[in-house]
């Protein structure tokens, strides 16, 4: 019925939960009107990508990997601002028309599920990889760029200058942009504010990059690692906790006058953290659980919330238009206010595996590899 490629692709499929990657050789589907092919030429490990290993969202087989950046290598006939050779970053799906989409929120799309999390099944049932004995594969956050081609829509792709490094820009999608959105869509910070994040990783030092560009005067880093808590410094923290060591709320008590902070930002999605992160909130004090994770967070919103008037904030990818925000990010990059380049360790596509648990064990901060 649509365009058939012919074209296959080599990828680093999870075929069993929990289960490592394994390299396959499997086709890519057909190409739908509104879709392109990408040449992958870097992808990022994002945390959730981990997170979702065992099958709980994309139903495995599957192509994992939402942090990719190419070459458009093919675009479909309905596709309008893109054309072969443009370089993209690619990042979430939206379907464009809907009322989030048309008003600037598509990370809210009344089809982001469908287009991003349960595995990239069309409504006609056809799906963008196939292995050899025709079994399809699932894709994940609309792209599957742990593979050399993958197929995407046009609504996932930022186009970036010609000359720009694609293996530097693509982890910008994901991770960067949900901890930089955070901080500018969703807290949008008066100046001289005072935030506390807890986690630095990458989505964490996103937020605390763009808390220091908002003019934030206070910022708090929480790690139990001392070296990453160095960094967080280098990149903006004026404070450091280490929780292993210190107690939290006294710290920040101490620093903030017995105030507690007007922001908060939890990505390790450990209960007690992210209780914590609501804690150390000041009076009308806004808190943003960001981690994709399983645990529940307890507390009696009396208590936390209420007396307060404390505010707990769902936000996912940022609330950002990644059109926008990607572009900014660079901008900001090439200015020397989002060093985000400090975060990546480069590896071989074959390295995945070593890649992805120096990126569970904390390693390395994002893990970038060349496909
Ligand atoms: C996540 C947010 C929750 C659903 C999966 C993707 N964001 C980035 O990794
Ligand atoms: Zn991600």
């Amino acid at each position: 019925q649509y365009e058939a490629l012919n074209l296959e692709t080599k990828a680093a499929v999870i075929n069993h939960p929990t289960g490592d990657y394994q390299f396959e050789i499997i086709n890519l589907g057909e190409l739908h009107p509104d879709e392109v092919v990408v040449k992958v030429v870097a992808s990022g490990i994002c945390q959730s990508d981990e997170g979702v290993r065992d099958g709980s969202m994309a139903p495995l087989p599957a192509v994992l990997g939402h942090e990719g950046a190419g070459i458009i290598e093919k675009v479909g006939s309905g596709v309008k601002d893109f054309k072969a050779g443009d370089q993209v970053v690619m990042s979430f799906g939206y379907c464009t028309v809907c009322e989030s989409c048309r008003t600037g929120q598509p990370s809210t799309c009344d089809h982001y599920n469908e287009l991003n999390i349960t595995g990239g099944e069309h409504q006609d049932g056809t799906h963008r990889f196939y292995k050899k004995d025709g079994t399809p594969v699932s894709n994940f956050l609309n792209q599957g760029s742990f593979s050399a081609y993958t197929i995407t829509s046009e609504a996932s792709l930022i186009k970036v200058d010609p000359n720009a490094d694609l293996r530097k820009l693509a982890p910008l999608g994901c991770g960067l942009m949900t901890g930089f959105g955070t901080v500018t869509s969703a807290m949008k910070p008066e100046t001289g504010s005072s935030i506390a994040v807890f986690g630095t990783g990458a989505v964490g030092l996103g937020a605390m990059m763009t808390a220091k560009i908002e003019g934030c005067s206070t910022i708090i880093a929480v790690d139990i690692v001392d070296s990453r808590l160095e960094l967080a410094r280098e990149l903006g923290a004026t404070h450091i906790i280490n929780s292993k060591t210190e107690n939290v709320q006294e710290r920040i008590a101490e620093i903030t006058n017995g105030k507690g902070v007007n922001y908060s930002v939890d990505t390790t999605g450990v209960s007690q953290v992210m209780l914590a992160s609501v804690q150390v909130l000041s009076k009308n004090g806004v808190a943003v659980p960001l981690a994709v994770t399983k645990n529940t967070m307890e507390f009696n919103p009396l208590g936390e919330l209420v007396l307060g008037a404390r505010k707990l904030l769902g936000v996912n990818l940022g609330n950002v238009v990644p059109q926008l925000a990607v572009p900014k990010l660079v901008d900001y990059y090439n200015q020397g206010k989002f060093p985000f380049d400090k975060l990546i360790k480069y590896y071989k596509f074959e390295d995945i595996n070593r890649a992805a648990s120096d990126a569970v064990n904390g390693t390395t901060i994002k893990p970038v590899m060349i496909i």
